[in-house]
C-alpha cells in the first residue's frame, strides 16, 4: 500500500490519525459538495491537531492519506468511480483499478496500515423491505478493532433490524452525548445505545478493554447530528418513504441503493438533507481526532 509521507511520519511517531473513507465522496453526493464535505473533514481533523488520513484504491494500488488533486481527481469523477466494499478489494488491485472505499472498505485498509480511529457519516445495514440486503460493514464491524465515529446508521435503513444486527454481532454501541443510537439526519432513533459516554477518555478506556479480552470487534461511537443542523425525523420521514418506494418500483438493487436514496431525499427535503449530512461529517471529524488525541495521551 501507499502511504502518504505525512502519515507515515505519523504513524512511526505515534501521533493522532483519523481514517476518512472516499464512498462518501464519489457516491454520496454530487460535486463540488462532496469536495467540500471531504476538504471540511480533513479541516476539521487538522483543527483538532490529529492528521487525517482519507482513503481509496488508486491504480490498484491502495492509499492511505489521498493528497488534495487525488480527493478532487475523485470527487470529479464521482459515480463513475467503483463503489468498493470488501468483496470489491481483490477485483480493483488485481486489475489496477481506482475504487471509492466504503465504510468497510476503508476499515480493512485503515486498520492494515494500523490507524484506531475512523469518522464517516452513517454507517450502512439492513435496507427497509430487503431484510437480505444487509450492507458488508455491519460484518466488517464484527471483526475489525477500531473505533468508528458516526451518527448511528443513514436513516434509509431498517434501523430498528440494523440496531439489532450490530448487538448480534458484538459491536460496542457508545452514544456520544446521547443514550440514543442516532438516527443520521435526526438526533434521536428512540433506539437505545449499550452505554452514554461523554469523553474521548471514556471511548479509548471502552477501546482498551475490548483489546484486552482479545475482542476483535469495532466499538461504534454514535455521534448526534449538531441540533441546528438537525432534521426531525417526522420531517425527513415521508422523504425517506417515498424514496424508498420509488427505488422499489424502479427495481433498484445492490450497491447502487443508497447511492440513489441519499440524492432522491436530497431533492425531496430541497437539500436540507445535505446540509444535515455535511454537518454531521464534519462533527463527526472533529470528535474522532479528539479521540484519537485521547489515544496518543495514555
Ligand atoms: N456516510 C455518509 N454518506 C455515505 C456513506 C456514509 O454520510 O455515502 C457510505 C459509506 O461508505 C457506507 C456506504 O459504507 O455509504 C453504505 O453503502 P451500502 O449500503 O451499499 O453498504
Ligand atoms: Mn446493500
Amino acid at each position: 500500500m501507499h502511504i502518504h509521507p505525512e502519515v507515515k511520519e505519523a504513524l512511526d511517531a505515534g501521533k493522532a490519525l483519523v481514517a476518512l473513507e472516499s464512498t462518501l465522496i464519489c457516491h454520496g453526493r454530487a460535486y463540488p459538495g462532496n469536495l467540500q464535505a471531504a476538504q471540511a473533514m480533513e479541516e476539521a481533523v487538522r483543527a483538532v491537531g490529529a492528521i487525517p488520513a482519507t482513503i481509496a484504491v488508486l491504480d490498484g494500488q491502495p492509499v492511505i492519506g489521498l493528497d488534495d488533486a487525488q480527493i478532487e481527481n475523485l470527487a470529479r469523477r464521482g459515480q463513475s468511480v467503483r463503489k468498493c466494499s470488501r468483496r470489491d478489494l481483490p477485483i480493483v488491485l488485481a486489475r489496477g483499478l481506482d475504487g471509492a472505499t466504503t465504510v468497510c472498505g476503508t476499515m480493512i485498509l485503515a486498520h492494515q496500515a494500523g490507524i484506531r480511529v475512523f469518522a464517516t457519516g452513517g454507517i450502512g445495514g439492513v435496507h427497509r423491505g430487503h431484510p437480505f440486503d444487509v450492507s458488508a460493514d455491519l460484518e466488517e464491524l464484527a471483526r475489525t478493532p477500531m473505533v468508528l465515529v458516526c451518527s448511528g446508521a443513514k436513516a434509509l435503513l431498517d434501523l430498528d433490524a440494523t440496531r439489532e444486527r450490530l448487538e448480534t454481532s458484538g459491536v460496542p454501541v457508545l452514544g456520544y452525548g446521547t443514550d440514543q443510537f442516532p438516527a443520521f439526519y435526526s438526533r434521536e432513533s428512540g433506539l437505545p445505545a449499550d452505554v452514554r459516554v461523554d469523553t474521548p477518555e471514556e471511548v479509548v478506556a471502552i477501546s482498551q478493554a475490548r483489546d484486552r479480552l482479545g475482542l476483535w470487534a469495532a466499538v461504534l461511537v454514535g455521534v448526534p447530528v449538531p441540533s441546528g443542523d438537525e432534521l426531525p425525523r417526522e420531517e425527513v420521514e415521508p422523504a425517506i418513504a417515498e424514496a424508498v418506494s420509488q427505488a422499489d418500483e424502479m427495481g433498484m438493487h445492490g450497491k447502487a441503493v443508497t447511492p440513489f436514496l441519499l440524492a432522491r431525499i436530497a431533492e425531496l427535503t430541497q437539500g436540507r438533507s445535505v446540509r444535515a449530512n455535511h454537518s454531521l461529517l464534519v462533527n463527526n471529524a472533529r470528535v474522532a481526532a479528539r479521540i484519537a488525541l485521547a489515544f496518543t495521551a495514555e
